[in-house]
């Protein structure tokens, strides 16, 4: 095929693949080129730089932390909770290779992974409301770091607390554990009010997104897991954040709803 045609072609398939609800009223066989591609900016347009949905589930903390960005950058999105029972098909055919949530779909067009969605929105959003990451290349490193500690050390602990200890001594080591990488967070904090200084950054969010689940384990053993004995910096950062409009009505705060949810869980998950 000619090249011009080829490159019309793409473009045709590229303006199909984003919004293919519009395919027929920009595909006129009449229309120029250039009269294609200012319908084709329109369409886009219309698709909405800010279409955003997220499919997702309201106990999880990789959700959460998704939720808590949108709100950090003000972004306007619709949120459908799924049902990982019978998990719908827009979050197969989005997601086919973990088949988890949270997906975000921006214009129809699935981000994968809660840590890089939040990274997405940073860099799509640069320009709205104030940055997730820090924008110095060194800070940003370090943020990428503690999120990365936290889905390591802390995720595998609260699985640990809640969902895979079979008595109540693999219990108390998982918060043992817990409380290991809680301390060592309290070092990243460093006396700021939030891990990304003044107000809630990446690590905040990361973290930020567990706390529904933390208030859960403090019911079950009887004291807040993190400890304003041992890590008051931490323990003030919760407050601080629990506190935060970010956080509003998207951590979890109350407990019992919370530990009916898990009950359910282990029923119908672990006892398969
Ligand atoms: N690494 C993933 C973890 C997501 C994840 O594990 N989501 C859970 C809900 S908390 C899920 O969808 N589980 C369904 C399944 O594993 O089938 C992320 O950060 O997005």
């Amino acid at each position: 095929m000619h090249k011009s045609g080829e490159r019309e072609k793409n473009k045709t398939k590229q303006v199909t693949r984003h919004c293919s609800h519009l395919y027929l009223s920009i595909y006129k066989a009449h229309w120029t080129v250039d009269e294609r591609e200012r319908e084709r900016e329109r369409a886009l347009a219309m698709a909405g730089a800010d279409d955003l949905k997220v499919l997702g589930l309201w106990t999880s903390p990789f959700v959460i932390r998704v939720r808590i960005v949108l709100n950090l950058k003000g972004l306007a999105y619709e949120y459908v909770e799924d049902d990982l029972s019978n998990k719908s098909a827009l979050l197969l055919s989005s997601n086919p290779v973990h088949k988890t949530v949270p997906v975000l779909l921006h214009a129809g067009r699935p981000v994968n992974e809660s840590q890089i969605i939040l990274q997405y929105i940073d860099e799509v959003w640069a320009g709205t409301g104030p940055a997730v990451l820090p924008r110095d290349p060194y800070e940003r490193a370090a943020a990428r770091f503690w999120a990365a500690y936290i889905d390591d050390k802390v995720k595998s602990a609260w699985l640990g607390m809640l969902f895979e200890c079979r008595d109540e001594g693999e219990r108390a080591e998982a918060v043992a554990r817990a409380g290991e990488a809680l301390g060592t967070l309290e070092g990243a904090l460093r006396g700021k009010p939030f891990f990304g200084g003044d107000g809630v950054g990446f690590v905040d969010a990361v973290l930020g997104g567990y706390l529904g689940w933390f208030g859960a384990v403090g019911r079950i053993i009887g004291r807040r897991l993190i400890d304003p004995a041992k890590t008051p910096l931490l323990a003030a950062w919760e407050d601080r954040f629990r506190a935060a409009d970010v956080a509003k009505g998207v951590v979890p705060d109350d407990v019992d709803k919370m530990l009916a949810f898990l009950e359910t869980l282990l029923a119908n998950y672990y006892s398969k």
